[in-house]
């Protein structure tokens, strides 16, 4: 079976053909910041016109809560101010073929959760850093997606009551503090104004100032683990996303870890499947789960 993944996040959008897990035709698109619902729509039906004709099914994987079809932005910031998003109803204008979609983190999960061993892990986490922080929970070895799709939006637990207000409209979340976006708004600032990877740059020549604001998004993190830990008796936790994936990142996280008691710490480690955790993983939940449901083989199979 060969699927269309979609994987929008709040900068890219990828897009790829996943076959027996392997992917194939790969492209990438930066993700439309002006006008978004128009220009999303744009998007999407010239990606469908880019893979006439070479997939069986749909699968996307997107930032923001996925419930029934519609797309809602917990923080619209991330997206272009869009708040809402008609994300099956767009997709389906363009194919008859089945669409299955959820979250992009939990998605990651899903995907990075099938190279663990499973026997020994019951509860896995994925947490990505990106334009937001996002996660993916798998309890009792299930992926959490019911019953609104909210499950793993833990980038908007509260890091500092007195931090920066987030774009989601409470104060202080993670997001707030530790995302790409909040690295930018910081960074922005500076009498050298720098993007986050510049900053990591900076940080890896030792600037104290670039230090500082990277060890602020890393202790928060880490922080999140050990609550993930307390409270759900997480036993493995993988980081991804571009600034979770940056090289001196995971360590950092290690490090501020390591300094707390040792139940608050867990394993962790970086995205085996790096950038394409979310497309991969859509692609195989939708067929896991979604099609195996509405007897998908039967049908169309
Ligand atoms: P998305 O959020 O669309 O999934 P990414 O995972 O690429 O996309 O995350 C985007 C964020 O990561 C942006 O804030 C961007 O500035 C930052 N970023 C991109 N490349 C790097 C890099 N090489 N090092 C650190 N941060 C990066
Ligand atoms: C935000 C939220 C999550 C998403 C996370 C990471 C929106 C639009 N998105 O917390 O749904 O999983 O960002 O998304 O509210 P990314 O775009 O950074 O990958
Ligand atoms: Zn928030």
């Amino acid at each position: 079976m060969r699927c269309l993944a979609l994987d929008i996040g709040g900068t890219k959008i990828a897009a790829a053909i996943v076959k027996d897990g392997e992917i194939i035709q790969r492209q990438q698109i930066a993700t439309p910041q002006d006008n978004a619902a128009h220009a999303l729509h744009n998007v999407l039906a010239q990606l469908l016109m880019d893979y006439a004709g070479q997939f069986d099914y749909v699968a996307v994987a997107s930032t923001g809560i996925i419930n029934h079809g519609i797309l809602t932005a917990l923080n619209p910031k991330n997206l272009g101010g869009l708040a809402e998003f008609p994300l099956n109803e767009s997709i389906a204008r363009h194919t008859d073929k089945p669409i299955g979609l959820l979250n992009d983190v939990q998605a990651a999960a899903y995907a990075e959760y099938q190279l663990q061993d499973q026997s020994k892990l019951t509860n896995f986490a994925f947490i990505t850093v990106s334009t937001g922080v996002g996660g993916g929970l798998i309890v009792n070895r299930q992926l959490l997606t019911e019953p609104n799709g909210i499950a793993g939006h833990i980038g908007h637990t509260l890091a500092d009551p007195n931090g920066p207000e987030c774009g989601c409209g409470r104060r202080g979340c993670v997001e707030a503090v530790a995302a790409g976006r909040a690295i930018e708004a910081e960074a922005s600032t500076w009498d050298i104004p720098c993007s986050p990877k510049e900053v990591f740059e900076r940080f890896r020549k030792n600037d104290q100032k670039a230090i500082a604001l990277i060890e602020r998004s890393a202790r928060a993190i880490a922080n999140l683990i050990a609550d993930l830990k307390i409270s759900l008796d997480m036993q493995k936790v993988v980081v991804g996303g571009s600034v979770g994936l940056a090289e001196g990142y995971l360590p950092l996280i290690h490090r501020f870890l390591d300094e707390m008691p040792e139940i608050y710490r867990c394993e962790i480690e970086s995205a085996r499947f790096e950038q394409d955790a979310g497309l991969v993983g859509a692609a195989y939940w939708v067929k896991d789960i979604l099609l195996a449901q509405v007897g998908w083989e039967a049908r169309y199979g």
